[in-house]
C-alpha cells in the first residue's frame, strides 16, 4: 500500500491547498513539472506499489501521454477519493493516490448518471459528482462527463414517471440542469450512449427503448442541441462499444455508428467527437483494418475521437495467471497503437485503474458475462496497486504514438 510519504506531499499540494482553489484550477498540469528531476528509468521492475517512482512523475502514464500531447486518465468512484487528506494536502490512501499520480483527466464511473443524480424526479443529488470537481479543482485535473442520456443506469421512478406527454420535457430539464451545472468545467461530455444496437433490427440501427419510442428517433438530436446551450464549451460526444474488432457484428456496428454521425453532422447537430469505449476481450476477434479504415471517415467529418473506457478481459486465454496478463498486456499495446497512429484520436482513458475496482470484476456482472474465469488484471494496476504488464504495454504505446500539436483541452 501506499508509503507514509506518498507522491501527494511531494507534489506540492500543500503548497496548492494553502494558494486556494482558483490558483490550484490555472496551476493544471504545471505541477507535475517538478517531478521532471526523477528522470526516466526504463526498467520493468515488478514494483513495491504505486507510488514507486519509477512509475510515478515523469514516468506515470499521464506524463508519457502528455509528452505526445494526449491525455490519458480513468474513470473513478468519488466516495473513495480521500479528498479531504488532497486539500490538507497529504494523503496515504492508495486508490488517491493513484489517480493522483497516473491521470490528467478524470470521468465519474456513476456519479453523473441518472441514478446517482435524481434520487426523485423532482429532485437533483449533485454530492456525489461535486466531490470529484473538488478532487479535480483540487489536483490540476481535466474532467469529462458520463453521460446524459443512456438505457442503463436510471432510476427506479423513471418507467413510473415518464411518459409520451412529458418525456421531451423531461430530457430538456435533465439535460439543461445537468449539463448547465458544470458549464464550462468539462473538457467533453458523453451526451448519447449506446444507441445503437443491431439486435433490435430497425434499419437505422438505433435501439427501442423509452426515448426512442416516446420521443422518436431525433430524441439524439434533442440532447446534443440543448447539451450545447447548457455547456457551449464541453465537446459534445457520442459513445459506444462493440465497434472496435473484425468480428462481424462489431463491423455491421460500425457502419450503424458511422451512418448515425453522418446524419447527425448533415443535420447540423453540435457533436465534437466520437467515443469508442474499448472494452475488449483477449481470446476472440482482435481490432484490425476495418477499425483503421472507420477512424479516417469519422476524422473526415471534423470529430475528434475519445478512447473512454478501456480494460481488456483475460477470460478463456490459457497460461495461467501469467498467461492472462501477457495476453491482456497484448491487447493494450496492440489497441493504443493502432488508435494513437490516427492523429484523430486525442485521449484514452481506462474504466478504472487497478483491478480491485473493476466492474470487470463486479460479482454481478462477473457471474452474467463471464463466468468461467476470475479475470485478473483488466487494468494498468493490480489488485495491490502494483503495475501490471498492461502499465508497461500502454506506456509504450504512448512513447510510440506520432505526437501532436497539443492536447486535447
Ligand atoms: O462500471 C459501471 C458499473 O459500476 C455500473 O454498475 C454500470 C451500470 O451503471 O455501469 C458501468 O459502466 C458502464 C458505462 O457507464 C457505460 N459503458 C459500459 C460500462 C461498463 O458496463
Amino acid at each position: 500500500m501506499a508509503t507514509g510519504n506518498g507522491a501527494v506531499t511531494r507534489r506540492g499540494f500543500g503548497k496548492w491547498a494553502a494558494a486556494g482553489l482558483g490558483t490550484v484550477a490555472v496551476a493544471g498540469t504545471a505541477g507535475f513539472a517538478t517531478f521532471e528531476a526523477l528522470g526516466h528509468r526504463d526498467k520493468r521492475l515488478r514494483l513495491k506499489n504505486a507510488s514507486a517512482p519509477e512509475v510515478t512523475g515523469a514516468n506515470s502514464l499521464g506524463a508519457h501521454a502528455a509528452a505526445r500531447g494526449l491525455l490519458f486518465g480513468a474513470a473513478v468512484d468519488p466516495e473513495l477519493l480521500d479528498i479531504e487528506g488532497i486539500a490538507l494536502g497529504h494523503t496515504d490512501d492508495a486508490y488517491t493516490q493513484l489517480f493522483v499520480e497516473q491521470t490528467r483527466i478524470l470521468v465519474a464511473e456513476n456519479a453523473m448518471k441518472w441514478f446517482a443524480l435524481r434520487p426523485a424526479a423532482d429532485r437533483f443529488d449533485f454530492s456525489k459528482a461535486d466531490r470529484m470537481m473538488g478532487f479535480a479543482l483540487l489536483t490540476g485535473k481535466v474532467v469529462r462527463g458520463h453521460n446524459l442520456c443512456w438505457h442503463e443506469g436510471l432510476p427506479s421512478w423513471f418507467t413510473k414517471t415518464v411518459n409520451k406527454d412529458n418525456a421531451r420535457q423531461i430530457l430538456i430539464d435533465h439535460i439543461r440542469t445537468v449539463a448547465g451545472r458544470f458549464r464550462g468545467r468539462l473538457q467533453s461530455w458523453d451526451v448519447v450512449n449506446e444507441a445503437i444496437w443491431l439486435e433490435d433490427g430497425r434499419p437505422d440501427g438505433l435501439r427501442k427503448w423509452p426515448w426512442l419510442e416516446m420521443i422518436g428517433p431525433e430524441y439524439i438530436e434533442l440532447a446534443f442541441r440543448t447539451a450545447a446551450e447548457a455547456d457551449p464549451q464541453a465537446k459534445l460526444t457520442y459513445n459506444d462499444y462493440g465497434i472496435e474488432t473484425e468480428a462481424p457484428d462489431e463491423a455491421a456496428k460500425r457502419e450503424q455508428v458511422l451512418a448515425l454521425l453522418k446524419r447527425l453532422k448533415a443535420n447540423g447537430v453540435p457533436i465534437g467527437a466520437l467515443g469508442v469505449q474499448s472494452h475488449l476481450h483477449a481470446a476472440g476477434e482482435q481490432p484490425g483494418a476495418g477499425l483503421r479504415e472507420f477512424l479516417k471517415e469519422v476524422a473526415a467529418l471534423g470529430l475528434e475521437v475519445y478512447i473512454t473506457e478501456m480494460d481488456v478481459v483475460s477470460a478463456r486465454i490459457d497460461g495461467g495467471k501469467a498467461g492472462r496478463d501477457q495476453a491482456t498486456a497484448k491487447v493494450y499495446g496492440d489497441y493504443a497503437s493502432l488508435m494513437l497512429a490516427d492523429p484523430s484520436v486525442k485521449m484514452l482513458l481506462t474504466w478504472g485503474l487497478s483491478s480491485g475496482h473493476s466492474w470487470v470484476n463486479e460479482p454481478d456482472q462477473r457471474m452474467k458475462r463471464f463466468p468461467d474465469i476470475w479475470s485478473e488484471g483488466p487494468l494498468p494496476f493490480d489488485d495491490d496497486d502494483r503495475p501490471t504488464e498492461a502499465f508497461w504495454a500502454l506506456r509504450g504505446a504512448f512513447d510510440g504514438a506520432p505526437p501532436r500539436v497539443r492536447a486535447a483541452s
